[in-house]
């Protein structure tokens, strides 16, 4: 069945905005390398603090939280007494409040059991005492958002993170059952947006949250009001790109290993991406779906769907780069497959797809640290994605051009900390010190083979 690509009414500023992302170009992903940072097993998830470039946090399957400094994880919070790993589930996803640095609060989503035996499949507000340490005390926890599941423990997505406005978005599995996907009356096989600052649900003291009134269901009748896109199989994992506010969704898939699809900034949402009927543009007539459904003309087609080809079974991770490393790879959407163990970059303009270096290893994730910088997890560790030829490091503003200006803006970030990084930490072991101005000096009066122009 063909279909051509269509634009919901809800949708109405998509195709000015889809053209920003459209421009970024055949991806190359050639000059590309993974580069061993630490080591942590059974990671699922690498986020950042706002604002803190000194630090990775990484979320550990069966409960743990890490802080990585350098080439150095320690634990920052342990929550294995609460959550509960079973099918795919577990700690699934790990966004700091964009006020971390005055409230110390961080959002965790994973899947636990009541006291009942019942699964909760949960976003949990954690207020630690202190934004700075490594190793802080837990002062309240209390839920957020709570999914109460009798399913299976596939398909439970996981992602959470905050948008440029502030709103928190979830990414919600069908949870195993697929017609509740097209259910707008049911939050699952969605992209949700909150408000965690509100409480629309007094009496409820598992939903402590606010449907922001702008979101495409909001006062809809029998809708849940929560949510922004739906037509989802498992957004595991999704982004925000921090320059245009544009939201990535990986959608695991059925028949294939997925489908990466985009909710504009500024288009509202209300996008049906289609799932449980179509998947891939190819409709699967399933159980639920309406006997015309797949003339549906409402439905989107994913901006790129993952063939099942080089070894791929699902996706882990899509992310737009923004980060100085690797210039040329500014504004490239990159994603990866647990299968696949490569980082992918796909073009948007029409889903060709280029394969980047691999990891040797089953990739759970890939993350983004504070500059934008590129991570990518496998079951053993953390992995930093850089340039091939080691770049030229002394090309300090990532302009792509080698001279003095580097130096200058080195030197100011590096004693007066108010360049565009706010910080010198040239040699990225966590902490600025004499030591990065020493590796600086060698670097730019012993430019390497990168810095050739
Ligand atoms: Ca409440
Ligand atoms: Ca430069
Ligand atoms: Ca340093």
């Amino acid at each position: 069945m063909r279909r051509s690509r269509k634009r919901s009414a809800l949708c109405s500023a998509c195709a000015s905005l889809s053209l920003a992302a459209l421009a970024a170009g055949e991806p190359d992903v050639s000059g590309l390398a993974l580069e061993h940072v630490a080591a942590i097993a059974l990671p699922t998830s690498l986020t950042h603090a706002p604002e803190d470039s000194e630090r990775l946090f990484v979320t550990e399957l069966y409960g743990q939280i890490f802080v990585v400094r350098g080439s150095l994880a320690t634990v920052y919070l342990d929550l294995t007494d609460v959550v509960v790993r079973a099918g795919e589930g577990g700690m699934l996803g790990l966004p700091f409040d964009p006020d971390f640095a005055t409230n110390a609060t961080l959002y965790a989503c994973y899947t636990t059991q009541d006291d009942l035996g019942t699964n909760r499949w949960l976003v949990e507000a954690i207020r630690v005492d202190d934004p700075d340490a490594d190793a802080p005390q837990i002062v309240e926890r209390a839920p957020v958002f709570t999914q109460v599941d009798g399913a299976g423990r596939g398909r439970q997505g996981g992602w959470i993170g905050f948008a440029p406005d502030g709103m928190l978005l979830i990414g919600l599995g069908d949870t195993g059952r697929p017609a509740s996907a097209q259910d707008l009356t049911d939050p699952r096989g969605k992209v949700l947006r909150i408000d965690v600052r509100a409480d629309d649900f007094p009496a409820d003291p598992d939903q402590n949250y606010a449907v922001p009134p702008d979101n495409p269901f909001a006062g809809v009748p029998g809708a849940e009001g929560s949510i922004l896109a739906y037509g989802l199989r498992n957004p595991y994992r999704c982004s925000v790109d921090p320059v245009t506010g544009d939201v990535w969704v990986a959608n695991v898939g059925g028949p294939l290993p997925g489908e990466l699809h985009l909710i504009p900034a500024g288009s509202g949402g209300g996008q049906n991406f289609g799932w449980s009927c179509f998947e891939g543009g190819v409709c699967l007539n399933s159980v639920g779906c309406p006997e015309d459904g797949c003339a549906d003309p409402a439905v989107l087609l994913p901006v790129a769907s993952v063939p099942r080809e080089d070894g791929r079974c699902a996706l882990t991770g899509v992310e737009v780069y923004r980060g100085s490393a690797m210039p040329q790879l500014r504004g490239t959407v990159l994603f990866t497959d647990y299968c696949g163990l490569a980082i992918e970059a796909v073009d948007p303009a029409d889903g060709s797809i280029a394969r980047g270096p691999s990891a040797g290893q089953l990739i759970v994730s890939l993350g983004r640290d504070a500059d934008g910088e590129l991570y990518v997890l496998d079951r053993d560790a953390v992995k930093r994605v850089v340039p091939a030829d080691g770049g030229c490091p002394g090309d300090w503003n990532a302009d792509t051009f080698f001279n003095d200006q580097d130096f200058f803006e080195f030197i100011n970030d590096f004693f007066g900390g108010a360049g565009p990084r706010g910080h010198a930490d040239f040699n990225r072991d966590g902490f600025q010190n004499d030591q990065d101005f020493f590796d600086f000096i060698n670097a730019f009066f012993v430019p390497g083979p990168g810095c050739a122009s």
